[in-house]
């Protein structure tokens, strides 16, 4: 049996990177409903970010995206988060909202089109010089609507040299990520909508260039821990983008709709490894709130995952090998299920307080009164929204 205390340490070094893009109005294509105090500049998305460290104290960095998050002095927006005690993490690069990108944007046939995609991420990764960031993010919206619209193959090429390019001007203890998503915006061939696809780039630049998972990314049924395990086992799995979906890329409270895929996913990550911080896997949320207040929202998100991953490190592995050796199928299955269904709360409960912590940290921040004050001090300016 594996005891809470015995699996303790490994929970300690298990951080959780918040989007900034989460504090800001949004959540769907259609009514994006405001929530009084959304913040109105970067400063105070980092600000509410902070909070969710504060109260859950597994929540050390914030990602941004730019250009929604932009700011004239990155350094200082740095160590502004430092004060709030945050630091700045993933760049995700952005090259899905400018008129330029409407025939893609890496895998651009038009020279231009491309030119001023590189050129985005090499500011990017100016940005991460002044805010101290490891990983550069790529996601592209770049694919297309019909069959015979583009050549599929001169865009892999053509990602390919611009990857190359990018790759060139990283510093050595930077990475790059990239993303896949098996559709939206584009609806018949997405140019990069699959961990293979993704896998094949980040194999040939490099031993820093590594495969973002994001868990909303892919076609209803796949079996996603699957894919952990592979990338893991190629030692090629750099980061995940947590959320959860019933239907589409939904980017709900990751844990949300399906709990146990969560659990799935988090045994992989433990089976392989994934929670060494040596593994170098970054464990990031990408969700929007749309209904739900935002900063309880992130911090709902940042305990799922803990929970999750406490129960992931609770499976009896000695016992789960041996039934697997004695091809004992129902007694492995049920090794897995008893930790799946222990209730991990009173312990986390009390291995928080014993740390200084909430034991609660969701009835805690309710109590601070930190969502009364921010609607009552941040009147006046444009709120931001997803994409500003
Ligand atoms: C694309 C995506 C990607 C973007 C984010 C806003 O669907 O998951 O990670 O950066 O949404
Ligand atoms: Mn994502
Ligand atoms: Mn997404």
């Amino acid at each position: 049996m594996t005891t809470f205390e015995s699996i303790a340490p490994q929970l300690e070094s298990l951080a959780i990177e918040v989007p900034s893009w989460a504090y800001g109005n949004s959540g769907t294509r259609f009514k994006v409903f405001g929530t009084p105090g959304t913040p109105r500049t970067v400063a105070e998305k980092i600000a509410d970010a902070a909070q969710v460290h504060r109260y859950t104290g597994a929540a050390p960095t914030v990602a941004l995206h730019i250009p929604w998050d932009v700011s004239d002095d990155y350094a200082a927006l740095r160590r502004y988060a430092e004060g709030l005690g945050v630091g700045l993490g993933t760049v995700n690069s952005n090259t899905f909202q400018d008129d330029a990108y409407k025939f893609g944007s890496l895998t651009a046939a038009d020279p231009a089109a491309r030119r001023q995609a590189i050129d985005h991420h090499l500011r990017c990764i100016e940005i991460m010089d002044a805010t101290g960031s490891r990983d550069l993010k790529i996601w592209l919206a770049d694919g297309s609507n019909y069959p015979g619209q583009n050549d599929l193959r001169q865009r892999q090429d053509t990602l390919a040299e611009s990857l190359a390019e990018i790759y060139a001007q990283l510093g050595d203890e930077q990475r790059l990520v990239l993303e896949y998503k098996f559709f939206e915006p584009a609806f018949y061939a997405t140019d990069v909508p699959d961990w293979g696809t993704s896998y094949a780039h980040v194999a040939a630049l490099g031993d820093r260039a590594t495969v973002c998972l994001d868990t909303g990314h892919h076609a209803p049924g796949t079996n996603i821990e699957f894919i952990v395990m592979q990338l893991l086992r190629l030692g090629k799995l750099g980061a995940f983008d947590f959320n959860s979906r019933f239907y589409a890329d939904d980017d709900l409270i990751v844990g949300a709709a399906d709990p146990f895929q969560l659990f799935r996913i988090l045994f992989e990550v433990v089976r392989g490894g994934g929670l060494d911080p040596e593994a170098g896997v970054a464990f990031m949320l990408d969700q929007c709130h749309n209904v739900e207040d935002k900063i309880p929202g992130q911090i709902r998100s940042v305990l799922n995952v803990q929970e999750m991953a406490t129960r992931a490190l609770l499976v009896d592995r000695d016992a789960l090998a041996a039934a697997q050796a004695a091809n004992d199928v129902l007694g492995a299955n049920a090794v897995l299920m008893d930790a799946f269904y222990t209730d991990v709360r009173p312990s986390l409960a009390s291995w928080r307080e014993s740390r200084g912590l909430p034991a609660d940290p969701m009835a805690a921040f309710a109590a601070s009164g930190y969502l009364q004050q921010i609607a009552a001090d941040r009147v006046g300016g444009t709120q931001a929204g997803w994409g500003a």
